[in-house]
């Protein structure tokens, strides 16, 4: 390999500003995800090979979504049609995409990253990218707590990069499958990335790599040893400068973080200020059954309602109710707001009503099945 040297370093391995800031980027991926969910579903599988995809059949059309490790051994793969994959392996069971279970267990494996830290950037139903720059404890800890938790929550493994930027990270989780856990350094860049294939740069497809390939560029390390305007000739100046940077393993690329909401509400100010029991208590069912929806569609169930009344003079008063289990319930919600509203003199006019639901939850934490208590 030739010896690259990188501008302004000096010793050939990474040092773009995103490294020398220090972030610690962890990218997590679940080991072979709808099959080993459908594994857990029926323990008899254990073992087996397995193949999901369409509507289960083999003989239809169809593409594998996923095959457990004992199935890729027989070089069966996603995106694989069925019917090669039966040919390939016809010992293996054959099961249907079941969406919402996988969903399910998604959201509780998110849940899991969520408590080691909110940065998270949810990238896909099986993996997440996580910026522990801040977390106290090193790489290794911090990854086997993961894995040990993720384990005791849905009983499943899964596989951790950690480096300085996402580009890395997510080679990184994917080195050591399954169960793998690959921390790529700064100086991992020249031993571990440059002998790969070009292909596993994220963002180089089949076209790219071909046209790559006509340039006689197979490897990272070969693409690093290209110059940037044979680069920016051939891809474009932002592609150009893209592979550039990637082959030396240099992303600034944030993270692309979701936070949660910690509340839902909804408040309205009446036209006139009212005094009228009825309309008050009409409005705060409005309020409930709107903040119902929106639970529903993002999917949160919440413990803790609270109304807000303001009356004509602007004197404010707001009333909790915790309830002992979370619930995306109409009729509770609305009951408990007018419990609420009961602990509340209503003396003077009402310039303003509000509900909110706090002390979220994710409704689909439940795994199918599950009851909901
Ligand atoms: P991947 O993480 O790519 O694959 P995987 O989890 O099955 O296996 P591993 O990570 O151990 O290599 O994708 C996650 C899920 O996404 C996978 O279980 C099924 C689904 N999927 C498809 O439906 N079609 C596809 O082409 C791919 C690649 C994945
Ligand atoms: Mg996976």
């Amino acid at each position: 390999m030739k010896d690259i040297e990188i501008p302004g370093t000096g010793n050939g391995g990474l040092t773009s500003e995103s490294a020398c800031r220090g972030r610690r980027i962890l990218h997590i991926d679940m080991d072979a995800f709808f099959a080993a969910v459908e594994e857990k579903k029926h323990p008899g599988l254990r073992g087996k090979p397995v193949v999901i995809g369409g509507a289960g059949d083999p003989s239809r059309r169809g593409v594998v979504s996923t095959a457990n490790y004992e199935a890729r051994k027989f070089g069966v793969h996603s995106g694989m049609p069925l019917r090669t994959a039966c040919k390939l392996c016809p010992q293996a069971v054959y099961l249907p995409v079941d969406y919402p279970a996988y969903a399910a267990v998604s959201r509780r494996f998110k849940n899991v990253l969520l408590y080691v830290t909110s940065a998270m950037e949810d990238v896909g139903i099986d993996e997440a990218f996580l910026d522990i720059t801040d977390l106290p404890e090193d790489d290794q800890t911090v990854a086997a707590r993961i894995k040990k938790d993720i384990y005791k929550a849905i009983g499943l493994t899964c596989s951790i990069g950690i480096a300085s930027n996402k580009l890395l990270a997510k080679i990184a989780s994917d080195m050591q499958k399954p169960d793998g856990l690959t921390i790529i350094t700064e100086r991992d860049i020249r031993d571990k990335l440059w002998p790969m294939p070009v292909r596993k740069l994220y963002g180089i497809g089949p076209k790219t790599e071909e046209q790559l390939h006509v340039l006689g560029i197979k490897t990272i390390g070969e693409l690093a040893a290209t110059q940037l305007e044979v680069l920016v000739q051939r891809f474009g100046f932002s592609h150009g400068h893209y592979l550039y940077d990637a082959a030396r393993g240099i992303d600034e690329t944030p993270l692309v973080i979701h936070r949660e909401p910690k509340s839902i509400s909804r408040e309205t100010t009446f036209q006139r200020d009212e005094k009228n029991w009825q309309v008050i208590a009409g409005t705060i069912a409005r309020l409930s059954r709107q903040i119902i929806s929106d639970m529903v569609v993002k999917g949160y169930t919440a413990r803790t309602v609270t109304l807000k009344i303001r009356f004509d003079d602007f004197h404010t008063v707001t009333r909790a109710c915790s309830l002992e289990k979370a619930t995306d319930s109409d009729e509770i919600i609305r009951k408990t707001a007018f419990s609420c509203l009961r602990r509340i003199e209503l003396k003077r006019r009402i310039r303003l009503v509000g509900v909110r639901a706090s002390n979220l939850e994710h409704a689909e934490s439940r795994l199918p099945g599950e009851v909901r208590t």
